[in-house]
């Protein structure tokens, strides 16, 4: 049986390089009008927005135009004293994905001293369950997203022998189908987002050798469309951020070179807005911050010039990671 291929055309006035500057307005200027519909909307994924903006910035070497304050005032309005934890928005549960993004930002912004390391600690080691598996807050949903959120701040901290990681990797590999993909959990199918999630999170754990990187790589190149861009599963559209989640988890694995870069170039160039700056998921659609960061993250791990490398692993400058001291896998 034939897959069915469902793409976009990319017409010739698309733009065909980075408007940096443009997309760099956007992001400034997204969140001044805290009455915008849209602003007021996305309330309650407000942490991981931050980050998403703050690496866009620091990516393009930008960094130098926020107020440093704002964040980190932000991000002490976030901390719930009970759990450890971080939640989206001041008044909102914590949740181990905004305690990610709120760690992540506190690196990019080098003010790690200023975390209360021993809570968040606390707060990601219970949420592992005995099978390995982590918990994204106390209402039990599991997730491989979480299992890379759980590694992925811990590593960040210096602090990655605070959780059983044998059982959290076996976890995590159990989660792996017999198309070479990994999904949510055990038997799920596999999503180009999740297997971000799980080849990110055996990078942290130094555990890729544990994989089939060709078989992996085979179904991740096959995510490249004839537009140039990625879908996150068979017969799906394309969408700007699968260029992160599918280039990434190809770089951890040492097989960026089995898609066209040249490609997927043109098609994340043709999903910038020309007039109000930012990226949109796919040509001619309304730009956001969250593919915004990806498009940009993408062009930086194609090697784009004007921004600086960006870490595949955990999404974030490689110059910060330096600094921390942090490491990742990538296989040769
Ligand atoms: C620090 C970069 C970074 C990430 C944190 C939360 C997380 C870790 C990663 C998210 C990974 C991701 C995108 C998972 C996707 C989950 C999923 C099954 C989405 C399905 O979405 P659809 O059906 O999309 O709307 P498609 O494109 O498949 O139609
Ligand atoms: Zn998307």
């Amino acid at each position: 049986m034939a897959n069915l291929v469902k793409d976009v055309v990319i017409s010739q006035d698309t733009p065909k390089d980075l408007l940096l500057d443009k997309h760099i307005d956007y992001l400034l200027k997204y969140g001044t009008d805290t009455n915008d519909f849209e602003f007021c909307m996305t309330e309650y994924l407000r942490m991981s927005g931050m980050y998403w903006m703050l690496t866009t910035l620091a990516t393009a070497k930008k960094l130098h135009l926020i107020s440093k304050d704002q964040f980190t005032e932000f991000i002490d309005q976030c901390f719930d004293k009970e759990t450890g934890g971080y939640s989206a928005c001041p008044g909102h549960d914590p949740h181990i994905l905004y305690t990610l993004s709120a760690v992540q930002i506190a690196c990019i912004l080098d003010s790690v001293d200023r975390l209360p390391i021993d809570d968040i600690v606390r707060y990601i080691a219970g949420l592992q369950l005995p099978d390995g598996s982590f918990t994204g807050d106390k209402w039990g949903e599991i997730d491989t997203r979480f299992s890379f959120c759980a590694v992925a701040t811990l590593s960040l901290l210096n602090r990655l022998s605070s959780i059983n990681v044998k059982k959290a990797v076996e976890f995590v590999l159990s989660c792996q189908n017999f198309d070479g993909g990994f999904g949510s959990k055990p038997k799920s199918e596999s999503h180009a987002g999740l297997i971000y999630c799980c080849v990110g999170f055996l990078s942290v754990t130094g555990e890729l050798g544990r994989i089939d990187a060709d078989h992996l790589g085979w179904w991740l190149c096959e995510r490249q469309l004839p537009s140039g861009g990625l879908n996150g599963r068979p017969e799906k559209l394309p969408d700007v951020c699968y260029s992160w989640w599918v280039i990434a988890s190809l770089t951890m694995l040492g097989r960026q070179h089995w898609i066209s870069k040249d490609q997927l170039r043109r098609y994340i160039f043709a999903s910038q807005d020309c007039e109000t700056g930012g990226f949109s998921d796919r040509p001619g659609d309304l730009p956001d911050p969250f593919h915004t960061l990806f498009g940009v993250a993408a062009l930086s791990l194609l090697g784009e010039s004007n921004l600086i490398p960006i870490n595949p692993t955990f999404c974030m400058p490689q110059d910060v990671l330096s600094r921390l001291g942090v490491e990742s896998q990538v296989l040769t």
